[in-house]
């Protein structure tokens, strides 16, 4: 069979968040992308993941021009709650920071991001399949793929590993020089969209002795909510039923009471893990998002760390392409793994300290009730929180 040519500046694998603002920020820029993804489009846009966006994910968005809906439909938040063992408080995140995080469903954005591809007339494969990179070493580079039955090559300058948890590119870092660091916790969170109210108009984490819970939303008809369970349970355990009067147990007495109860739209269970890549690039392959690390949902760091990659690969390739350096290019993986650090750091702090793993002694849960009220009564470690919620600066 044929194979048929294509060239670009940059090859994209992976048409999720991390792949879609790569190239339209690039294209901005009048920088040649091409995009190829896994999965069809519907696919991808049935993904229910991510809801929070961090301040500086807002302005990226505003400034690739998609973050138009974000202000119109998104909802923005000055502040959410904690609570532990039915006593709540607030962190202000607007009068310790100047700054709010807005509610928007990934979904959202993404379909944002389609959209605005496809005003660019982007190059974008779906359903792509035996997809392999060569030639990283050399002044070109290829990535071979086959797409509706045929066999295409792209030779590129570089190639954007926006594949995810699940892709191929981080494969090709030399086992030699890569570095993995994993944390698995020990246990998941089942999620749940209703057509309800939601319980609150911020969110709510709890910490109970039965175990965590995140009531959040999408918009005022659409609540999202999540229950921290073990790894051996699976949805067909979880009962809309049960599910409710668990998460009614877990939130604070008065939002127990409002609590509107609903069939479930959509049900997930998700395994807590955070998982580190070093270095993010090698040669003309540069990782970003989910292909180089995974969060812990706690922090809703997910997402918004895809997208400070992406703020800094875009910077580098807009700087080599632009003005010819390739400074920006060459620091790429450490300038980006310096808030990788920070932001797994702020992740795993706020999953131990609200969580209680079947392993946690009693000492440890009595620690964290500790923590959390001393979190309670001082203002100084309330910054802190807000000031990594709201999202460390780029
Ligand atoms: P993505 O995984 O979104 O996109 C990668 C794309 O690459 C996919 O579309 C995939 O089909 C494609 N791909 C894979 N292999 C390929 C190949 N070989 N060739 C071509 N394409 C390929 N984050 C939060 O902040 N808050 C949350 O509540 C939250 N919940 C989550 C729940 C779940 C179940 C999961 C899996 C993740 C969750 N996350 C959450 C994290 C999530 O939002 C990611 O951070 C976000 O999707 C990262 O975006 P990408 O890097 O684009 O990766
Ligand atoms: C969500 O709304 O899906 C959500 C919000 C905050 C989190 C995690 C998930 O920390």
């Amino acid at each position: 069979m044929k194979t048929k040519k294509l060239h670009t500046q940059v090859a994209i694998i992976g048409g999720g968040p991390s792949g879609l603002l790569l190239s339209q920020i690039l294209m901005r820029q009048n920088i040649e992308t091409i995009i190829i993804e896994a999965q069809s489009r519907e696919y991808v846009l049935k993904r229910i993941r991510a809801g929070v966006l961090e301040h500086g994910s807002v302005e990226l968005l505003k400034n690739a021009g998609v973050g138009e809906r974000i202000i119109t439909d998104g909802i923005k938040h000055d502040g959410f709650l904690i609570s532990s063992e039915n006593e709540s408080f607030r962190i202000d995140l607007s009068s310790a920071t100047g700054k709010s995080v807005y509610v928007y469903g990934q979904t959202e954005v993404t379909i944002d991001l389609y959209k605005a591809q496809d005003k660019m007339k982007a190059n974008i494969f779906h359903c792509v399949k035996d997809v392999n990179i060569s030639d990283l070493n050399s002044t070109k580079s290829k990535v071979q793929f086959n797409c509706s039955k045929e066999n295409y090559e792209i030779t590129c300058d570089y190639i954007a590993g926006c594949d995810g948890s699940m892709g191929i590119s981080k494969n090709y870092i030399p086992k030699k020089i890569k570095k993995s660091h994993i944390i698995n916790y020990p246990f998941s969170w089942l999620g749940i969209l209703s057509n309800t109210k939601p319980v609150n108009d911020e969110l709510i984490y709890a910490s109970h002795e039965r175990g965590f819970a995140l009531a959040s939303m999408r918009n005022e008809n659409l609540s999202r909510y999540y229950i921290q369970t073990p790894h051996t349970d699976k949805i067909e355990h979880w009962p809309d039923e049960l599910f409710w009067d668990e998460l009614c147990i877990r939130l604070p007495k008065p939002y127990c009471r409002t609590l509107e109860r609903g069939k479930s739209i959509e049900k997930s269970v998700t395994k807590l893990r955070s998982l580190i890549l070093e270095p993010m690039q090698w040669k003309n392959l540069f990782l970003a998002g989910d292909a180089a690390h995974i969060m812990p949902p706690t922090g809703a760091k997910g997402l918004n760390l895809a997208f400070s990659d992406i703020f800094y690969l875009s910077q580098g390739f807009i700087s080599y392409y632009k003005k010819g350096s390739s400074t920006k290019l060459n620091n790429y993986s450490k300038i980006a793994l310096k808030r990788v650090w920070k932001t797994v750091g702020f992740s795993k702090w706020m999953t131990s300290i609200l969580h209680n793993s079947n392993e946690n002694s009693l000492i440890e849960r009595d620690l964290n009730k500790l923590e959390l009220a001393e979190l309670k009564k001082s203002e100084k470690a309330q910054k802190l929180v807000a000031e990594q919620y709201v999202g460390v600066a780029y």
